[in-house]
């Protein structure tokens, strides 16, 4: 009998991917999705995968949902991806992103414990978790230091993860991921934001990008590797919390660089800084060390960051040339809102 998975979070980017890796292993694959006034399943759409994924709706503020969902998938794994996953959300709306990211991730090992404590779970954890350290590269040994509610929400699921691991027996395990970025990255994200800018300044449809801090540096990798890591931490023996990284970190400013050479452009010639784009605290550098990951699953990234950044800016060049055409396919961006009408608090003051 195949196995069956619950994805939470299935519609956005790693749920979309891992829903696809899960169905070519041959699972039976689950997803919650929340009720929205307008259908947000493009991810799916653009993988071909929206048919073959078993629906159902649930949301992490209502463990009642969660309890539902378990019952109607009966799963052997699930993947706690639902967050509000966006650090600079967090600071806009920092109880919902607690509520959400941090509690939700309780109300799904509670919905384990009650309904079937065999299930295993992964917890998608996150290098945000190290915040500013001292200490480069960042191991599963290295102290956490959260400097956004983003952050300190998944910092409450982290510890929860452990606590029912250790007080209850369940096979709970952390992946505490890195950046990753693809073609299916939400746009608000600096990589996509650039990757989407260039295509439509090389196609003459912008002129401009307003971007904030160009020295933060970041462990970028492809995130199509890295949900099959998600899946591997469920196949070992014990439950154990594991780095996914790189080992490479590069800045905000060398993405920019980078992806304007994809299109033969100077980046400075398009590119004006906008402060509202800054945080209120923001991590300067974040740089993985994944080797206890390569030596236990076997793990390790094939795509660094020059092939992720072409990757990214030709898929968007592709995407924007057919919407000229006048083709119709799943995708964001045309109907996406520019951000300099967005006002927030960075911007008052
Ligand atoms: P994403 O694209 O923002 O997807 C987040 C998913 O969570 C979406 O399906 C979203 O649904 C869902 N969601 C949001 N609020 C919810 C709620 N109240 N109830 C149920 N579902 C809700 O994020 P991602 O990049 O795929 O990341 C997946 C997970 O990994 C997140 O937990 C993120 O924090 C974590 N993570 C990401 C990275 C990274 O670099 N991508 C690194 C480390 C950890 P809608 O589509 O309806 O909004
Ligand atoms: O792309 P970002 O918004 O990603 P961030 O904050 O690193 O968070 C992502 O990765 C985490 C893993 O470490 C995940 F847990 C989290 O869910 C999310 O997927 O920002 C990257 C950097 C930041 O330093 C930000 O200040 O880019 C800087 N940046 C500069 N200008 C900008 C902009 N970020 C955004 N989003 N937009 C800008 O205009």
């Amino acid at each position: 009998m195949s196995k069956r998975a619950l994805i939470t979070g299935v519609t956005g980017q790693d749920g979309a991917y891992l829903a696809k890796f899960l169905i070519e292993k041959g699972y039976e694959v689950f997803g919650t999705y929340r009720r929205l006034s307008s259908p947000n399943f493009w991810r799916l759409q653009s993988l071909n995968i929206a048919d073959r994924i078993n629906l159902i709706p649930a949301d992490l503020l209502d463990g009642t949902s969660i309890v539902e969902a378990m019952e109607i998938s009966k799963p052997d794994e699930i993947y706690n991806l639902a967050a509000q996953s966006f650090v600079g959300a967090s600071f806009e709306q920092p109880i919902g992103t607690g509520e959400i990211t941090g509690l939700g991730t309780m109300r799904v090992l509670e919905a384990i414990r009650q309904v079937n404590p065999k299930v295993r779970m992964y917890q998608a954890s996150t290098s945000e978790l190290y915040g500013n350290v001292n200490q480069s590269p960042q191991n599963e040994d290295v102290p956490f230091h959260p400097v956004s509610p983003y952050a300190a929400a998944k910092l409450y699921g982290y510890w929860t993860v452990k606590i029912y691991r250790e007080g209850y027996n369940i096979f709970a395990c952390n992946g505490i991921l890195f950046n990753h970025e693809s073609p299916l990255r939400g746009l608000e994200f600096v990589t996509r934001k650039i990757s989407n800018a260039v295509a439509k300044i090389a196609l003459g449809i912008d002129n401009i990008i307003e971007i904030g801090n160009l020295d933060a540096k970041r462990d970028w990798g492809y995130a199509p590797e890295y949900v099959e890591s998600m899946w591997l931490i469920l196949q070992q023996d014990k439950p154990d919390d594991f780095v996914i990284a790189t080992n490479e970190s590069h800045s905000v400013k060398e993405f920019m660089e980078k992806a304007f050479s994809v299109v033969n452009l100077d980046w400075q010639k398009y590119v004006k800084i906008n402060k509202k784009y800054n945080r209120p605290l923001d991590i300067n550098l974040l740089l993985g060390d994944a080797s206890k990951a390569k030596n236990k699953l076997g793990w390790e990234p094939k795509v660094k960051f020059d092939q992720l950044v072409e990757i990214m800016v030709k898929e968007d060049l592709l995407r924007w040339e057919r919407f000229k055409k006048g083709e119709h396919f799943p995708w964001d961006a045309s109907n996406y809102m520019s951000e300099t009408k967005i006002l927030t608090r960075s911007l008052k003051t």
